[in-house]
């Protein structure tokens, strides 16, 4: 990236803007960030290269994204709201009035308002912050909770359909693309036992016992964003939200927030399970979501937690087996590593699984 690409790339949106600086921004795994530093009469922006191996649809996405953020816009009206544009994100769209732009090389980019005075969280550090992570992401869902997924696509087909991910698993074991299934055999074995009951979330979907909502889908803390003084602003990060289950996004939540250690935490001993900040999150959601969700989405938010992290187990273990092809990568091995952490949180949540389902009620 350089400065000559970063005005061609703003001047395609049509925004000549002045730039005071720039620089690569955020955590993400998949797609390349960068904020655009303005002068102070300018909002500053974010200017995103999606990456359209992951994303095979991204005018589709973005679709997703404009009657997601409209529809929340329209309720921030309604309801009077003074600062929209730090409730809910705001796009640009190009002249030609799609919210994306292709450059020469073929690359998809989106360019949205950053979110002024926001600031992000890699991890939660205190009750408060949990409280406020669930309420953000219950907050999220409820403002949603009359926009029938049936309107959005499936930015990535099956996302968070266990059956799915546990075929994409099968084949990559089958593959044996980076030649190593052999030392991952027996590893690979115990999480193929789990594959039945994990597989049961998406039973409850097919049969209807769960309702498909419009979810959000990858709900780590840092797609929460907060304010000076540590308020909920908005949530972030709209590529994957789509048709999905409640729990996904209670689950995905817990699965980051809940362990004491990151996600890619080498030193298994440091993994534990952060029973008071899963409680705080739960009041906060349960706060938002008491009067939407059904008694069976209720009941099993607890599972939702333990689906999510079998399923990001398997999902970094398929990438390890296929060679590291989908997540970026800070190390060779980054993709094993992530994964036994992701089992390690696993057989440490079972341990609180009674006192996570109490905590539910
Ligand atoms: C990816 O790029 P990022 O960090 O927002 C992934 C999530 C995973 C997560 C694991 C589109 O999200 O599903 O849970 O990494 N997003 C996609 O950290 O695959
Ligand atoms: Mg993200």
């Amino acid at each position: 990236m350089n400065e000559t690409k970063i005005f061609d790339l703003l001047s395609r949106f049509g925004m000549e803007v002045p730039v005071t600086s720039w620089k690569p921004f955020g955590h993400g795994h998949i797609n390349d960030t960068f904020l655009i530093v303005t002068p102070e009469r300018v909002p500053d922006l974010i200017l995103q290269r999606k990456n359209h191996l992951v994303f095979k649809n991204v005018p589709g996405m973005m679709d997703n994204i404009v009657k997601v953020t409209g529809h929340i816009r329209k309720k921030l009206m309604a309801s009077g709201e003074a600062e929209i544009d730090r409730r809910v994100m705001h796009y640009i769209p190009a002249p030609d009035g799609r919210y994306f732009i292709k450059d020469d090389e073929g690359n998809f980019w989106t360019l949205f308002l950053f979110v002024r005075g926001s600031h992000g969280v890699e991890e939660v550090t205190s009750r408060g912050q949990a409280f406020s992570a669930g309420k953000a992401f219950g907050h999220f869902q409820r403002q949603l909770a009359d926009l029938p997924g049936a309107l959005l696509i499936e930015t990535i087909p099956g996302f968070h359909n266990g059956k799915g991910r546990l075929q994409q698993f099968r084949e990559a074991v089958d593959q044996d693309k980076a030649r190593r299934v052999k030392e991952m055999k027996p590893y690979i074995d115990r999480l193929m036992e789990m594959a039945g009951e994990m597989t049961r979330l998406q039973e409850w979907l097919d049969t209807g016992l769960l309702p498909l909502r419009t979810t959000h889908n990858d709900t780590k803390i840092n797609n929460v964003l907060f304010d000076e003084n540590g308020e909920i602003l908005c949530i972030i990060d709209l590529d994957t939200v789509m048709p999905g289950s409640a729990l996904f996004d209670f689950g995905d939540a817990i699965r980051t927030l809940g362990n004491t250690a990151p996600e890619d935490e080498p030193d298994l001993a440091k993994i534990g399970f952060h029973r008071e900040f899963y409680a705080a999150f739960a009041e906060g959601y349960l706060l938002e979501s008491a009067r939407f969700l059904t008694d069976a989405e209720r009941s099993h938010l607890a599972f939702g937690c333990r689906y999510m992290v079998w399923e990001q187990t398997i999902r970094f273990l398929a990438d390890y087996l296929n060679g590291d092809v989908y997540y970026k990568t800070a190390y060779p091995g980054h993709n094993k590593v992530r994964s036994l952490a992701q089992f390690r949180y696993l057989e440490v949540m079972d341990e609180n699984y009674e006192i996570m389902q109490q905590v539910i009620g």
